[in-house]
């Protein structure tokens, strides 16, 4: 199964820890194939390949891996347009896409995106960061189960 995970980068790299686990667990259900939202290196001015590739090859690898992409996972608490840009462009694609959002953050999720869910395709919950874990396990799970899930 490929997995795309979208967390925030120019948009601020304030929750790079949490997007660590995240991506650590989803690593257990499948490939991800933008681990590299996760690195420490990767920083809200640069990252090495930034400066060498440029932001026309990011966009359009970023967008084939999208495609290519059986499940969406985007942590949606650090606001960032590329993450709102990657989550419009999942639902057009009608990508299984789920939105994890932390209350306890004290931010106000975009209506856009809370009011994007239909509680099937496109998923937001809120979370605690202690329960990442279980609640991936049952998402994944419950995943595996629907025909639309395209185990891999
Ligand atoms: C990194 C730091 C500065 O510039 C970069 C460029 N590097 C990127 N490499 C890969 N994916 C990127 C990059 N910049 C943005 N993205 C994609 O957009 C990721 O998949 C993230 O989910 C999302 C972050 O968007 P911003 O607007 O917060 O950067």
């Amino acid at each position: 199964m490929y997995i795309y995970f979208c967390g925030s980068i120019r948009g601020g790299r304030q929750d790079v820890q949490i997007y660590q686990t995240i991506v650590k667990k989803l690593q257990t259900f499948g490939k991800v194939l933008t681990e590299h939202v996760s690195h420490n290196e990767v920083t809200d001015k640069g990252d090495p390949d930034a400066e060498t590739v440029g932001d026309k090859f990011i966009h359009d690898r970023d967008l084939e891996w999208l495609t290519m992409a059986d499940v969406i996972v985007a942590e949606v608490t650090q606001p960032s347009l590329g993450v709102g840009y990657e989550l419009g462009r999942a639902v057009a694609m009608k990508k299984r896409t789920l939105c994890l959002f932390r209350p306890s953050s004290g931010r106000s999720l975009s209506a856009m995106i809370r009011g994007a869910q239909d509680g099937h395709v496109i998923q937001v919950m809120d979370y605690d960061p202690q329960q990442i874990e279980d609640l991936l396990d049952q998402y994944f799970n419950t995943l595996n189960q629907s025909p639309e899930g395209h185990l891999k």
